[in-house]
């Protein structure tokens, strides 16, 4: 990473992301997810050399398999439509592929590839047996009638049932996918192979999901960034938070950070955002998710129905003075620029729902301000955690209590946030979560890959 942050090992660095140019030409998320995380890798690569020798980053950086397939379907008129999608199955070293499916226009391998890459090192942070994959379409759901997003879920399945399984590759929601997708792809896997098992989570409660993985992804979130003020003697209550986004992560963010004592001023969608100076209240959080959870609209109706509030139009939230902000929108959401406004307007920590929602250079100004940085494979992964222990209740063939899945959840936020303090603590005292998290996931995983030989 050629920033200020890491300079040990630099020509190191500067090498291997030439060679990792060259191997994945035009996939520029994928290049950037790999960028950030090389930077605090490579040192420790440098100093042993068992991980040298071994080309571990080589290793690690190239996925196991890409599959890629075509899916064809009827539309309501009697149009036939075709998308493409895909499962990348990244790495399997500590458990079975785990990770969501994306349904959105923008979805191409770069972005998959990222994310799968980003989901092998925050899987192995939870400390439960999963491996990282990530898949998905460039299928658009928006707009679609429930019997469209059926027929295609129906059929992207009809290729995707050959590659999964619930010791091979177990896939679950992203943008785009929440229970009704997951109920049709499951209803469909459960028909093409007549087995009942846990092979997809985010499942409906009454056909084997697990309470409070709805809320995991964003109570988690909050329950990280409170552990982060936590260790600088400080907490949430009081604090003034922006949140962008309005789906499943940026819904449950909300709803958590109200309860620990925050105020909410914004929320967003590809649209624009909305700024209550009052705050978002619990009575305002029910509105938004009747809207987005049932009726799919548009966040600019808050505005029409809440007067304490404004609807910006095309804009981000970033330039709302607050103490913390939670991006729970998209990759790429904060650029340099924003990076540079929120810090001078004196926020205090960034945790990031969504996955790589900050540009590398943006992520350098946080940790370089040594501003609360929680990133993304640490800070989001409460749902995947959620998810493995809905893999568990279904091997068990049991459902935990809300209170039971809550606690689990909130006793692994804090042992990440332990194992980012383990591997992040910097010698004047500070903790840098950036690199305590890659280090934190990369260890488990490479040494599984040393022990199995040279795979
Ligand atoms: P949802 O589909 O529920 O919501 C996505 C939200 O982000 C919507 O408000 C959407 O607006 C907005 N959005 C999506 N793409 C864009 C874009 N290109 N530009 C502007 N706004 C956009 O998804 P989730 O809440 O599940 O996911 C949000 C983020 O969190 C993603 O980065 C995802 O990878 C990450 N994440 C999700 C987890 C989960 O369990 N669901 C777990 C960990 C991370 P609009 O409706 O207008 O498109
Ligand atoms: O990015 C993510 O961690 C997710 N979308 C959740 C993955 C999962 O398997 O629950």
């Amino acid at each position: 990473m050629s920033n200020e942050v890491n300079t040990e090992c630099k020509n190191e660095i500067d090498e291997f992301i030439k060679g990792l140019k060259k191997r994945n030409p035009g996939q520029p998320e994928f290049q950037q997810a790999v960028e950030e995380v090389v930077g605090d890798l490579m040192p420790v690569v440098c100093s042993e050399e068992r991980y040298r020798k071994e080309r571990i980053l080589e290793r690690m950086t190239e996925p196991d398999r890409i599959v890629i397939f075509r899916v064809s379907w009827e539309d309501d008129e009697g149009n036939v439509r075709v998308n493409r999608a895909w499962r990348v199955q990244f790495n399997n070293s500590i458990g079975p592929y785990k990770g969501g499916l994306r349904f959105h226009p923008s979805v191409n391998t770069s972005i998959l590839k990222f994310l799968g890459f980003e989901q092998v090192l925050k899987n192995s942070l939870t400390g439960l047996p999963m491996g990282g994959g990530k898949g998905g379409s460039n299928f658009n759901p928006k707009g679609k009638s429930d019997r469209e997003v059926m027929r295609f879920c129906h059929s992207l399945m009809i290729e995707l049932h050959r590659h999964i399984g619930e010791n091979t590759d177990v896939p679950a929601g992203d943008i785009g996918v929440g229970s009704r997708e997951i109920s049709y792809m499951f209803g469909q896997y459960k028909r093409l192979e007549n087995e009942f098992t846990g092979i997809l989570t985010g499942k409906g409660l009454a056909f084997g999901g697990s309470l409070v993985r709805t809320e995991a992804t964003g109570y988690g979130c909050v329950y990280f960034c409170e552990n982060m003020f936590n260790e600088i003697d400080d907490s949430l209550d009081g604090k003034t938070c922006i949140v962008s986004g309005s789906g499943n992560v940026a819904i449950y963010t909300v709803e958590k950070a109200l309860e620990m004592g925050a105020k909410v001023v914004t929320l967003s969608d590809s649209s624009g955002f909305i700024y209550d100076k009052d705050g978002i209240d619990e009575e305002k959080l029910s509105f938004v998710k009747e809207l987005k959870e049932v009726r799919r609209g548009r966040i600019s109706e808050y505005a029409d129905k809440f007067k304490s509030s404004e609807f910006h139009k095309d804009k981000k939230p970033w330039g709302v003075k607050a103490d913390v902000a939670f991006p729970s929108a998209t990759q790429n959401e904060i650029s340099h620029e924003d990076a540079k406004t929120l810090l001078s307007n004196g926020i205090k920590a960034v945790a990031e729902g969504a996955n790589m929602p900050t540009v590398n250079e943006g992520v350098h100004e946080f940790r370089k301000a040594k501003i609360l940085f929680g990133p993304a494979k640490a800070a989001n992964a409460g749902g995947v955690a959620v998810s493995g222990l809905e893999q568990s209740q279904n091997s068990l063939r049991l459902s935990w209590s809300s209170e039971e899945v809550n606690s689990r959840l909130k006793g692994i936020m804090k042992d990440i946030h332990g194992k980012c303090v383990e591997h992040g603590k910097t010698d004047d005292g500070h903790v840098d979560y950036a690199r305590g998290a890659n280090v934190g996931g990369f260890i488990k995983v490479a040494d599984a890959m040393i022990a199995y030989g040279i795979v």
